[in-house]
């Protein structure tokens, strides 16, 4: 193993060991809502200009470009614009919005403020994910506090600016973090996906042009207008730039959060991290959650940016990378992925509503040893007949863990059903036992 050609490039993680982090006093003491000043001294058509510079695309998994985004907003629709933050974090294996938002919620009222200003939006929601009342209880405390200093409000800072701000508790199922159900959910419907186009640039929150973006990219956009567009995109490679933050979980000595540019490689980050757990090796992992086909020992060098993951056969998604080493059977964890999306299916589309539930019947079986090499024909024909005929991205991406691991680990299935049960000791494995 070489010597990392990266290093950690602490933006947005810079100040989380520090005790009060939380806090809007913390938060200005290590220079928080200066940017704000200087973005309200600016056209709200420079940021988006500056935002489109920088290179930023979305860091909720899809990678599209964010300026590109706020400049598709419609005009002249005669209803209000809005900026709704997607922090529905769910995804397996995700968790960077959530640990930001706890130790830095006011790094993302900032960016919240300074975009809205840019888009023309008065109104600003962040849906967070109904589960973590933690997260929900810092994020408001955190609003208040900007409200308390006139960042939030009627005239912020002087500007004629006008902003509020409501913290929404998310309706505790995954498909809430797609973002037309998302919008549905925050208008007091059923969270289901809608038809796209329109996307929500056009018809989005009560039919009005509506910005949706994740925690992170809006979170980013203060450094930006802080630091300028050729600073952001100075960092990562020449398609995905900047930094963004890659979460370790798993079979690694020091699993958490790592900010690094895009463009670093597992081995780098693992570096970083200590290793895979002592005494054990790598086996699987996942570029980004569970939605993203899964890599093993021989992407280790492959740059986590969007072009390099996906010429490889994955997806860089939101940078969740889970680790496996030997101990874990990769039969069980597709079956405990493919159970999830069974139960977060949200049942609007048939592909995907009895898809998943076939799927996740076979790999209960075929995890039981009960299964030919015939049945692993079947299982990637009903992934087959998902894949890209649902109508969102759930039902997608619940056939990456199958597709991917009948790839790269056959004899692992034929294994199971040669030993008429699972090989694997799992009264040895730490996590899957
Ligand atoms: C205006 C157009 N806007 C696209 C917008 C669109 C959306 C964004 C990306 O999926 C992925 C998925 C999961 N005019 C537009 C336009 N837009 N064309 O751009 O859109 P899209 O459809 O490419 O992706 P998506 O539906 O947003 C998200 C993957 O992320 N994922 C899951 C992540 C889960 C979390 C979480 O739990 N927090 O993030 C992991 O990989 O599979 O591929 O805003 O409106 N012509
Ligand atoms: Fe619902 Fe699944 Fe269809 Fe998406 S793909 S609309 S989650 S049933």
């Amino acid at each position: 193993m070489g010597s990392p050609m990266t290093t950690l490039t602490p933006v947005l993680t810079k100040n989380w060991d520090q005790a009060d982090s939380f806090t809007r006093t913390a938060y200005e003491r290590n220079g928080g809502y200066q940017p704000l000043r200087k973005a309200l001294g600016m056209e709200p058509s420079a940021i988006v200009e500056a935002v489109k510079d920088s290179g930023l695309r979305g860091r909720g998994g899809a990678g599209f470009p964010t300026g590109m985004k706020w400049g598709f907003l419609a005009q002249g629709t005669g209803k209000p614009t809005y900026l709704v933050v997607n922090a529905d974090e769910s995804e397996p294996g995700t968790c960077k919005d959530i640990p930001l938002m706890m130790a830095d919620p006011h790094v993302l009222v900032e960016g919240v403020i300074i975009s809205s200003y840019a888009i023309g939006a008065h109104q600003a929601f962040i849906y967070v994910r109904g589960e973590v009342l933690h997260v929900i209880r810092r994020l408001r405390q955190a609003v208040e506090e900007a409200y308390e200093a006139g960042y939030l409000g009627r005239d912020i800072l002087g500007s004629g600016f006008d902003l509020d701000l409501v913290v929404h508790a998310g309706a505790g199922a995954y498909i809430c973090g797609e973002e037309t159900a998302l919008l549905d959910s925050l208008e007091g419907f059923r969270g289901q996906p809608r038809l796209k186009p329109p996307f929500p640039a056009v018809a989005g929150l009560y039919g009005g042009p509506t910005v949706v973006n994740n925690v992170e990219s809006i979170a980013s956009v203060p450094s930006i207008v802080d630091r300028g567009a050729d600073w952001f995109a100075s960092m990562g490679t020449e398609k995905s730039k900047g930094f963004g933050i890659f979460s370790l979980s798993g079979h690694v000595t020091r699993p958490g959060q790592y900010e690094a540019p895009l463009g670093i490689t597992l081995r780098e980050l693992l570096e970083m991290a200590g290793g895979i757990r002592e005494g054990h090796e790598l086996k699987f992992w996942t570029p980004g959650g569970s939605s993203t086909p899964i890599f093993t020992a021989e992407h280790l060098d492959v740059p986590l940016d969007f072009e390099s993951v996906g010429a490889a056969g994955s997806m860089l998604g939101t940078r969740a990378l889970q680790i496996f080493d030997e101990t874990t059977c990769v039969v069980r964890a597709v079956l405990r992925w493919t159970e999830f999306y069974a139960h977060e299916s949200c049942g609007k589309c048939t592909p995907c509503r009895e898809g998943t539930y076939w799927l996740k019947q076979m790999m209960k079986r075929l995890e039981a040893g009960q299964g030919t090499e015939e049945d692993l024909s079947t299982l990637n024909d009903i992934a087959d007949n998902i894949l890209g005929r649902s109508f969102c991205a759930l039902g997608d991406g619940a056939t990456s863990p199958i597709h991917s691991s009948i790839k790269h680990f056959r004899e692992e299935y034929l294994a199971h059903f040669s030993h008429g049960g699972c090989p694997f000791d799992h009264a040895k494995s730490t996590k899957w036992g």
